[in-house]
């Protein structure tokens, strides 16, 4: 059932499952508890709209409509909502753990414990389908947003979630990666200690200019470091969840594109990369993993005036080498796992933040519109 609040539609869900397993946090769930909550999550998303109300636990999806937009340096309505994330103060935590997709959100937002008893957990979809969940872990609050793909995703996340967060922020991306060397290897958890470097395709060199000068196709940045303290805590957090077998360290490299930009190779581009895995070993040799965020979030930590911490984990699903890849099932254990440590990681990490210890005495960093 629908209903108005302000400018937002409101759509009650029926999602029990994230206030039960709230209680089961940090725990791993078994099999069959894990299909159940699969199955509830897929509902959720064919029940929109049609749900009844008045579920004590239920969460709600609230999806603003856009208002008149203000300020065309960095637009927001006029409720003070973000152009692209739609949230405005109050919505988001200061500790936020970045993933890439929804189905990814939804399961870990199983862990999460709502904002007050009797609530449902906050969460708002924007018009351009970046969906953040608010509520708590270990009691403290924490938001996991839907980040999607790529560097302008990642920017959009960071940007506009701090442009509404007061005090210190920690950002964790939990996200899947290829190996390229060990100790990443199939089903390991690889955190991006030290950090991350960028891979961009180069235009220019396809160019007749730039074919003239020889301009390399791709360039490589110097690593971009993660926050050593977050980096140390998801690792612990995922050694204790996933064994220490299951997780390593190591420089991640971040791609502008799945394809050219990680050397896979179609015919139908001239996109001169038969190179380019081994180039990037050759300017890092220690480069184990691959995927297409973590330098962004990495570098607008570095650049926040001190603001943001950030690190990242990554799980690996394809092996570069072996060109094998991990089976489904696997995948979910890992995001579950992993997931629960980036969160543990996160609420563990103490933060110069605006509400104190958030020991659940202080004003909530959310409220519902
Ligand atoms: C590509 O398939 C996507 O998967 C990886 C890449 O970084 C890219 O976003 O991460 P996620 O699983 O977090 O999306």
């Amino acid at each position: 059932m629908a209903e108005r609040s302000g400018a937002c539609a409101v759509v009650a869900l029926s999602v029990r499952a994230p206030c039960r397993l709230a209680a089961q946090r940090e725990a791993q769930l078994p099999p069959a508890a894990r299909r159940r909550g699969a199955a509830r999550q897929l509902r959720v998303r064919a029940d929109a709209g049609t749900a009844a109300a008045g579920d004590v636990a239920a969460s709600t999806v609230l999806r603003p409509r856009k208002t008149d937009i203000s300020d065309a340096n960095f637009p927001v309505d006029s409720e003070g909502r973000t152009y692209h994330l739609g949230t405005r103060r109050g919505e988001v935590a200061n500790r936020i753990l970045s993933v890439g997709s929804e189905k990814r959100a939804l399961m870990l937002a199983e862990y999460l414990q709502p904002p007050a008893p009797g609530r449902g957990l906050f969460m708002l979809e924007s018009s351009r389908g970046f969906l953040t969940i608010t509520g708590r872990y270990l009691d403290v609050p924490l938001s996991i947003i839907v980040t999607h793909m790529g560097l302008a995703n990642a920017d959009f996340v960071v940007r506009e979630s701090r442009a509404v967060v007061d005090g210190e922020m920690a950002f964790i991306r939990l996200g899947t990666c290829g190996a390229l060397q060990p100790p990443a290897r199939l089903g390991s958890l690889v955190v991006a200690d030290p950090g991350a470097i960028l891979i961009r395709r180069n235009p220019d060199a396809f160019g007749p200019e730039g074919e003239a000068l020889g301009l390399p196709p791709y360039t490589f940045s110097q690593p971009i470091p993660s926050d050593p303290v977050l980096s140390l805590a998801l690792q612990l957090e995922a050694a204790r969840l996933l064994g220490p077998e299951g997780v390593c360290s190591g420089l991640n490299a971040t791609a502008d594109s799945f394809y050219c930009s990680q050397g896979r190779r179609t015919a139908w581009f001239d996109d001169r990369n038969e190179n380019l895995l081994a180039d990037l070993l050759t300017h890092q040799p220690s480069t184990v993993t691959l995927e297409m965020e973590t330098a962004q979030l990495l570098d607008l930590a570095r650049c926040s005036r001190g603001s943001i911490r950030a690190s990242a984990g990554v799980i690996v699903l394809a092996d570069r080498q072996s060109n094998d890849f991990l089976g489904a099932e696997r995948i979910e254990q890992l995001e579950r796992l992993a997931g629960q440590a980036c969160l543990a990681a996160l609420a563990r990490t103490q933060l110069e933040d605006a509400w104190g210890a958030h020991n659940g005495s202080g004003t909530p960093v959310w409220h519902h519109c």
